[in-house]
């Protein structure tokens, strides 16, 4: 797929009501040699597209992974960066985040301003994202790292007027995160609060272990499920999660 029909690929399926499901890659925990498998997994499962990125990303095998994805295989690939130094023009596009469930400037501006220059000239996507992450249980790497609090997992209705605002400010997807390896993922009804109040397409992620969790998630109103963790542990998850989301 063209980088640039990433974007008007989702607002498609939004409004045909098709649900996606992305695989995300934690480049820190990825051992280079078992990128064949998960290619080979990826394509037998028809994900719809890789996410890359983590919290820290000590390593510099980001460029490789994504060199060795976009070789193999046609599924696209989107940044989701933990920090502004986790940037790499190989991939097809890359998700802007703004941390608007936090109060932390760099996060919501600061950091946006500094990767400006540089995200104007690569031929990345580049997509305004407002990245909301919820209570899911356990203190998450997020949370630490941004100094935030998350949104409680039972205010609904903070959730809801938090994804408007982003979506008045001209946000183009709002991505509500329980953070990876989240005890809780975001309740169903948290994601039928957001998802009636906004128009723009909704990616949720964090906790996520179940072919059934992701289908009711799916269910529930977000338009992509990510998953990390659970197919870090086991890629043959992958079959069953993709075909409950693309079920629903
Ligand atoms: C985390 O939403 C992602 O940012 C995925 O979470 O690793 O728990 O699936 P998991």
């Amino acid at each position: 797929m063209n980088s640039s029909d990433i974007y008007s690929d989702l607002l498609v399926a939004k409004k045909n009501k098709s649900k996606k499901f992305a695989v995300l890659l934690d480049p820190d925990k990825l051992v280079i040699n078992s990128i064949d498998r998960i290619i080979a997994l990826a394509e037998s499962a028809s994900i719809d597209s890789f996410f890359v990125g983590g919290s820290l990303v000590v390593n510099n095998q980001l460029d490789s992974i994504i060199e060795i994805i976009k070789k193999n295989c046609n599924i696209p690939v989107v940044l989701f960066p933990g920090s502004s130094r986790q940037l790499s023009y190989k991939a097809d596009a890359l998700l802007f985040l703004s941390l608007i469930s936090g109060r932390n400037a760099d996060l919501l501006i600061g950091k946006h301003v500094e990767t400006a220059p540089f995200l104007k000239i690569s031929p990345l996507q580049i997509i305004s994202t407002g990245y909301m992450l919820i209570d899911g249980g356990v203190p998450t790497s997020v949370s630490y790292m941004s100094n935030t609090f998350p949104i409680p997992a039972n205010k609904d209705s903070i959730a809801a007027c938090t994804a408007m605002a982003g979506e008045m400010l001209g946000l183009k997807l709002i991505y509500m995160d329980a953070g990876s390896g989240a005890k809780i993922p975001v309740s169903a009804s948290m994601i039928d609060s957001v998802s009636s109040a906004i128009d723009i397409p909704l990616i949720v992620g964090g906790g996520i272990r179940t072919p059934e969790v992701a289908f009711d998630i799916a269910g529930a109103g977000a338009d992509i499920i990510v998953v990390g963790n659970a197919i870090e542990k086991n890629a043959d998850l992958m079959a069953e999660i993709s075909e409950a989301v693309h079920a629903v």
